[in-house]
């Protein structure tokens, strides 16, 4: 394989993105997303929460989830995701980056925490109301439910101002 000057500079971005302190923020870097696995959440009462809880990207972009509080990890809800998705299921404690490439709503929560309210959703590429609409149908039991819901609304509005 020939490495063309724009792949190898392609190349040295990535291993600065892993490498640099900034990757450990909740922010998006060129097609690099980031959340957070936390027994906090920033701002209010809420314990056992991923920041963001809800996040839009493109298809084929990278979501990574770390650890920064222990004790948590990151999987894919099997029932809310597109066709044709793959699962994921992260170690506890550890980080998982996560590229998703087919567009759709996808599910996620802690494995121990998801009747706690340890839940989210990544809206990938275009995503309309009916598709947020049928993911919302998924039955969620205990604090999930009422998380899912404030996460659903939070998700139409970025249709909206998408
Ligand atoms: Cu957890």
């Amino acid at each position: 394989m020939k490495i063309t000057r724009r792949d190898g500079l392609k190349m040295l971005g990535a291993t600065a993105l892993v490498a640099s302190p900034l990757s450990a923020l909740a922010e998006s870097h060129g097609g690099m997303h980031t959340v957070e696995m936390l027994n906090k959440a920033p701002e209010g009462k809420d314990r056992q929460v991923f920041n963001p809880p809800v996040l839009k990207i493109e298809a084929g972009e990278t979501v990574k989830f770390m650890a920064t509080d222990k004790g948590h990890n990151s999987a894919s809800n099997d029932k809310m995701m597109p066709d044709g998705a793959e699962e994921w299921k992260g170690k506890i404690g550890a980080d998982i980056e996560v590229t998703l490439d087919v567009p759709g709503v996808y599910g996620f929560h802690c494995t121990p925490h998801q009747s706690a309210g340890m839940v989210g959703l990544i809206l990938v590429g275009d995503v309309t109301q009916a598709d947020l609409d049928a993911a919302a149908e998924v039955r969620q039991r205990g604090k999930a439910k009422q998380r899912y819901e404030d996460y659903f609304a939070m998700a139409a509005e970025m249709l909206e101002t998408a």
